[in-house]
């Protein structure tokens, strides 16, 4: 029976890794960009350089980590024989990517047991690497995270994001004009991993879709969690995530709620 990983080290590896993948990406996106393809609409992009980045993690990964699970966005799931799962976005942002718009990451998360206990979010075009193991703290580079502490939801700096279909993004827009009466403003930054990671630095106060799929948010929502905020998870539950300052969250998260009108179903 192999022993049980040691997080510290996980979040090592996903560091080590995720700085390659951003190198790689930040490159190579001249190319990287040249094949564009697309997945659930005419707007859901995938480059050559998404599958290209996963493809290194994944070679990388089973190098280091014999055995090991991964699932990606990209290539999908493939089965664990050691009880670790590795979760990783290659790029988070895509369209920002392909469009040269500086807030994309790479999205590393290491699972055991189901438990997400390491990540690593990295920002290729600042070189700003967002880590944390569970119990460990949150940092960006070498500096600790702590949060915001905003005084109400109504004096809150909120991120959102929308999916890629269309009846989807009107059912998310119907849902933001209910808020953005009640919030300080809105962000749009285009990746969940660094909305998140914003978060946990206090650049916004707080974070939430409804709709998002674990690759866009395992390892950042550790971070934020490990930097002190409250997470609310999308598991299990009615597909809303809402991530930010212990004293607004839930208050966010309950305004949000009253808003989802229950015909729209639950995202897959
Ligand atoms: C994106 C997320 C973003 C969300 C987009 C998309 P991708 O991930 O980071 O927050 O609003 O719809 O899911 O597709 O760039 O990996």
């Amino acid at each position: 029976m192999n022993a049980r990983p040691d997080p510290a080290a996980m979040r090592d590896l996903a560091v080590d890794l995720g700085i390659r993948a951003g190198r790689l990406i930040r490159e190579g996106r001249t190319e990287g960009i040249r094949d564009v393809q697309t997945k659930t609409s005419d707007v859901d992009v995938v480059t050559a350089m998404d599958k290209a980045c996963e493809s290194f993690l994944i070679a990388e990964l089973q190098a280091a980590r014999p055995g090991d699970g991964v699932y990606g966005e990209e290539h999908g799931e493939r089965s664990s024989e050691t009880g670790v799962r590795w979760i990783v976005d290659p790029i988070d942002g895509t369209v920002n990517y392909l469009y040269g718009i500086p807030d994309y990451a790479v999205s590393i998360a290491c699972e055991i047991d189901g438990v997400v206990v390491a990540g690593a979010v990295v920002r290729p075009e600042s070189d700003e690497v967002y880590h944390a193991y569970v119990g460990g703290g949150a940092f960006r580079d070498d500096v600790a995270l702590h949060g915001s502490t905003p005084q109400s939801v109504a004096l809150s700096l909120v991120a959102t994001g929308f999916g890629y279909v269309a009846t989807r993004r009107r059912q998310q827009g119907a849902l933001l004009a209910k808020v953005l009466g009640s919030v300080r403003d809105i962000r749009r930054i285009g990746s969940a991993a660094l909305d998140i990671c914003y978060a946990a630095e206090g650049r916004i106060d707080a974070y939430y879709e409804w709709g998002l799929h674990a690759w866009d948010f395992a390892a950042a929502t550790l971070i934020a969690a490990e930097a002190g905020l409250t997470v609310r998870s999308p598991v299990h539950e009615d597909g809303l995530l809402v991530v930010g300052a212990p004293a607004v969250a839930d208050d966010l998260a309950q305004l949000l709620r009253t808003h989802i009108d229950p015909a729209w179903g639950v995202p897959d």
